[in-house]
């Protein structure tokens, strides 16, 4: 076994420092710091809701996602249930406002995206601004679309671990992918 090295390795689209030693022909990683850069890539939940469908702004909101360079893991359209929706609110399913809910969000269709990035959950929850669309500032999803605090275009997960039961929730194993991005668009040639 040889010494320690000091290794720049990519982490998103910079490079970061990275302790590793040799071990005959092979860089090898301390334990911790493999794990540390599988977690670079966060996944999470979120669901776009019947105002949404109906107001087509599926591709709008999808578009913003890509834009701040997620990947999309899984994406479905269903129409959400009784059961999964007392399942999925469960901590708001006592309000009196959840009937109201329920008939909202099982009105249409609405599509489940599951998004790969940096900091996945915190990132995606900032982009689609607070619950409140009349207090989410313009530029946010729920800001430039949103009507209501009801009625606010998408859900989102609101901590990794809420994450991974939500995936779990609305994608069955087969329905979520692994993939590297290997191709790259021409230039966009009329406005976005
Ligand atoms: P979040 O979607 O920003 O995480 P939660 O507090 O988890 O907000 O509430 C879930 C959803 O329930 C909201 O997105 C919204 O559609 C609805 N909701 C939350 N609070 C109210 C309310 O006071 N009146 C009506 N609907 C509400
Ligand atoms: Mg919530």
């Amino acid at each position: 076994m040889e010494d320690g090295l000091s290794v720049y390795v990519r982490q998103g689209k910079g490079f970061v420092n990275r302790e590793a030693r040799m071990d005959g022909e092979n860089l090898l990683f301390p334990r911790a710091t493999a794990a540390t850069m599988r977690r670079e890539m966060d996944t999470t939940l979120v669901l776009l809701k019947p105002d949404c469908v109906s107001g087509r702004k599926v591709g709008e909101v999808i578009k913003r996602f890509e834009a701040a360079d997620f990947q999309i893991r899984g994406l479905k359209m269903f129409v959400a249930g009784a059961e999964l929706l007392r399942e999925h609110y469960a901590h708001i399913a006592d309000k009196p406002f959840f009937p109201e809910l329920e008939t909202f969000m099982s009105s249409t269709p609405v599509i489940a995206v599951a998004l790969a990035g940096d900091n996945a959950v915190e990132r995606v929850r900032t982009i689609i601004g607070p619950t409140d669309s009349k207090k989410a500032a313009p530029g946010t999803v729920r800001g430039d679309f949103g009507v209501d605090v009801m009625v606010n275009i998408v859900h989102a997960s609101d901590s990794n671990e809420n994450a991974a039961i939500e995936l779990e929730r609305f994608f069955a194993p087969g329905e979520l992918f692994d993939y590297a991005m290997r191709y790259e668009t021409k230039p966009a040639t009329v406005a976005s």
